[in-house]
């Protein structure tokens, strides 16, 4: 009788089983990856915004002018700050190969690093040159440009793409891949005043890797985010690895895997001035040019403009990890956020969210202009209220 009972229970199981694998076959793959992805819909999905652009004074266009690259804003006794690279010169841009000291090759060549102050975020009153560029000789002659802030320990520091050399190449040889400079670092300035007077380093922070890296060519766009008192540095390359793709369908035939024309990675330091020392899991983020990243719960956040994920939200625990959590945004090109509390202090965890930042708008000469979202944790908190309902 028992025996007869243990059959009965095996059959129901393994009937159950074959349907669940049936069903499992039936899925089409859209749905599928709807299951899988750890996307929800956009009324349960925290991430769910839209960015909205609004015009600036002070730093908006202006015949003339370029300004672009912000950085972070951050607000330091009631005032918000903002820094940005401005060229010295007018001059019309004339490429690499025929630029002089005076004449710029690019928007970014001949920059120094200005910067602005504001009480409401809209209007704003630019304060002067922040970083100069360096003397002759030094890693930061030709051009300081690109730039982010970290507040850490009383202090301020800007980390920011430096070049002492122009790479004198015709546009048309130019290669998605090249790198405009011979080669560019990263260099960093501090300060105990968001004021200044600012003091660079000696040495460059970072550095391009070895020829065959994935970062063998340039290191673009530093943007920090601060994790159980260490300071992750992101920052892009130009989108090459070193490996040999193992795909067989003909399609793939160099030696380097096409990618999109900026990924990202991180290097990690214990102290703001470094050593920073490069993931091994680099690049982290397929994808993204002047990628916004920004604490968010107990990770990161990532906001990718370029590559097969463009336009997305990224989220990861570790700050390595990310997968999208929202697709098809518009993008705040070269944006930099709002950092609103303790998000730039020793530690920026559990992460506020992001309600606007100040991102650029290319032309004939490059302005800022103002983005602004729904992306703070106290909304996130109430739409998976709602969710658990
Ligand atoms: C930007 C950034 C870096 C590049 C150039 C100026 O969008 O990716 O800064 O070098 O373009």
């Amino acid at each position: 009788m028992k025996k007869g009972k243990n059959i009965c229970i095996y059959t129901f199981l393994l009937a159950l089983l074959i349907s669940c694998t049936e069903q499992e076959k039936k899925m089409s793959a859209s749905y599928k990856r709807f299951r899988e992805s750890k996307i929800r819909f956009d009324k349960y999905n925290e991430f769910n915004t839209n960015f909205v652009f609004k015009e600036v004074t002070g730093i908006g266009y202006e015949e003339g002018v370029t300004r672009r690259d912000p950085s972070s804003v951050i607000m330091v006794d009631s005032v918000y700050y903002v820094w940005y690279s401005r060229p010295q010169v007018n001059t019309p841009l004339v490429g690499p190969n025929d630029a002089t000291d005076s004449t710029r090759a690019f928007h970014w060549d001949l920059c120094d690093i200005w910067y602005a102050t504001s009480t409401d975020g809209y209007d704003w009153e630019e304060q002067g040159i922040a970083v100069h560029r360096g003397p002759k000789g030094r890693y930061d002659h030709r051009s300081v440009f690109t730039t982010d802030i970290l507040v850490a320990d009383g202090k301020y520091y800007l980390a920011y793409q430096a070049a002492e050399n122009l790479k004198q190449a015709r546009w048309s040889e130019w290669t998605k891949t090249s790198g405009d400079f011979n080669k560019n670092v990263i260099g960093m300035s501090w300060a105990d005043n968001p004021n200044g007077p600012w003091h660079a380093l000696e040495e460059p922070i970072l550095k391009v890797g070895p020829e065959i890296a994935w970062d063998g060519e340039v290191v673009h766009d530093p943007t920090f985010v601060v994790r159980n008192g260490k300071y992750f540095m992101y920052y892009k390359s130009a989108g090459r690895v070193p490996w040999k793709p193992n795909i067989s369908n003909g399609d793939f035939t160099k030696e380097f895997a096409d990618m999109p024309n900026a990924i990202i990675g991180v290097a990690v330091s214990e102290k703001p001035t470094g050593p920073y020392i490069k993931s091994e899991y680099n690049p982290v983020l397929i994808g993204g040019h002047e990628c916004i990243v920004w604490p968010y719960r107990k990770g990161v956040c990532a906001f990718l403009t370029e590559g097969p994920e463009a336009n997305s939200i990224q989220f990861s625990e570790d700050g390595i990890n990310f997968y999208p959590v929202k697709h098809g945004l518009e993008k705040p090109e070269a944006g930099g956020v709002y950092r609103a509390g303790n998000f730039t202090d020793t530690d920026s965890l559990p992460g506020q969210g992001i309600t606007w930042g100040l991102s650029h708008v290319l032309g004939e000469w490059n302005f800022l202009r103002r983005f602004e979202c729904d992306l703070s944790l106290e909304k996130g908190n109430r739409v998976l209220a709602d969710y658990d309902k």
